[in-house]
């Protein structure tokens, strides 16, 4: 096992590339700035090792960003409906960055800091830990908030990324990470034909800006049972109303039912690679990047819709204006602690 640190001029930053090697040759590259996950190289059924996750080929990209590929999302990932939230008897305000609403914690956020970045290795496994300090009223947000970030490789071929915060005030936390998994590698086809299996027998209901209406929904009966395997595509092709507000995809927060011990599992039947998402995160965001641009010139080629599917397990920021959602809330002196670990196997 190793960890490499390449120097990246971007601009007039100096940016550095970490990438984590396990004994099976898997890599993992992360950058110090937005602890943005640049490449993942996991075998396919006869032990290729090609790239799983969509990636700019030119790094200055990555300065703008607009679909936020590979990043750490905070303070808060989604949408906080009309940016503002209240407690104590204070109403505080957000920027508006998408409409009149805040999305995945304002410009720039997580994903736009330099992180501070220390490699480290042991018997089972490499990795990083990043920090970060986020001022009290940094993006509107209460509360200085110290956040760390830890990426680990280890032989089983398993990326944990765990997630540790705590504030001197009340605030709101939940964060994720914001690759975009494409398991044919190299970007050789969509995802359409990705199967994907959910532990989740509700789903939050979206309006036409993609806000949560505060309904929960069943999935029974719907193209939203991912529950026994369902491909992809079928949310493109369905004329159910929450498949078209959505952009004719998915990008809605599921609920994990937690009763398997894997809460997403992820296979592409013409490269046999398979991903196996664990989590203690309450829900998963799943977007199927139904408004990914196309033309962005990628590490392998220009992007296409559809080309990568995320998995931002996460809690949810509707819980900010409705009852019932899983909370977002994050009192004084209480550490925040999440881990989500993607497992990269592969089936006959
Ligand atoms: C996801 C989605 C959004 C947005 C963004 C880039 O988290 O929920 O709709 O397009 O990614």
């Amino acid at each position: 096992m190793d960890v490499r640190t390449d120097v990246i001029n971007v601009q007039d930053q100096q940016w550095r590339e970490f990438t984590l090697v396990n004994n099976n040759g898997m890599e993992v590259s992360i950058l110090n700035f937005g602890g943005i996950i640049t490449k993942i190289l996991a075998p396919d059924r006869d032990s290729k090792l090609e790239n799983v996750v969509v990636s700019f080929d030119d790094y200055t990209d990555y300065l703008d960003n607009p679909g936020y590929f590979g990043a750490l999302i905070g303070r808060v990932a989604g949408r906080i409906e009309n940016a503002q939230f209240e407690f104590d008897g204070k109403t505080y305000t957000l920027p508006k960055n998408e409409g009149v609403h805040h999305l995945h914690g304002g410009e720039p956020g997580f994903h736009k800091s330099i992180w501070t970045v220390a490699p480290f290795e042991n018997n089972e496994e490499v990795g990083l830990t990043l920090k970060l300090n986020s001022q009290d009223g940094e993006n509107g947000y209460p509360g200085n908030l110290n956040m760390t970030v830890t990426y680990t490789l280890n032989n089983e071929n398993a990326l944990s990324i765990t997630y540790k915060g705590d504030s001197d005030h009340k605030t709101v936390l939940t964060t994720t990470n914001h690759s975009y998994f494409n398991l044919s590698g190299d970007l050789k086809s969509d995802i359409q034909n990705h199967e994907i299996q959910l532990d989740c027998s509700q789903f939050v209901e979206l309006d036409e800006e993609l806000i949560p209406t505060g309904n929960i929904l069943d999935v029974d009966h719907t193209q939203y049972d991912f529950r026994n395997g369902r491909p992809m595509k079928d949310g493109v092709d369905s004329d159910f109303k929450q498949n078209l507000v959505a952009n004719h995809g998915y990008d809605h927060y599921f609920i994990f039912d937690h009763s398997k011990k894997e809460s997403a599992v992820v296979k592409d039947k013409e490269s046999g690679r398979q991903l196996t998402v664990l989590t203690d995160q309450p829900g998963v965001v799943m977007y199927t990047s139904n408004n990914l641009p196309e033309g962005l010139k990628l590490r392998e080629r220009e992007s296409t819709k559809y080309l990568g599917l995320c998995l931002e397990t996460q809690a949810s920021p509707a819980s900010i204006h409705h009852e019932g959602f899983p909370s977002v809330w994050l009192d004084k002196g209480e550490t925040y602690f999440k881990k989500t670990t993607f497992v990269f196997g592969t089936f006959e």
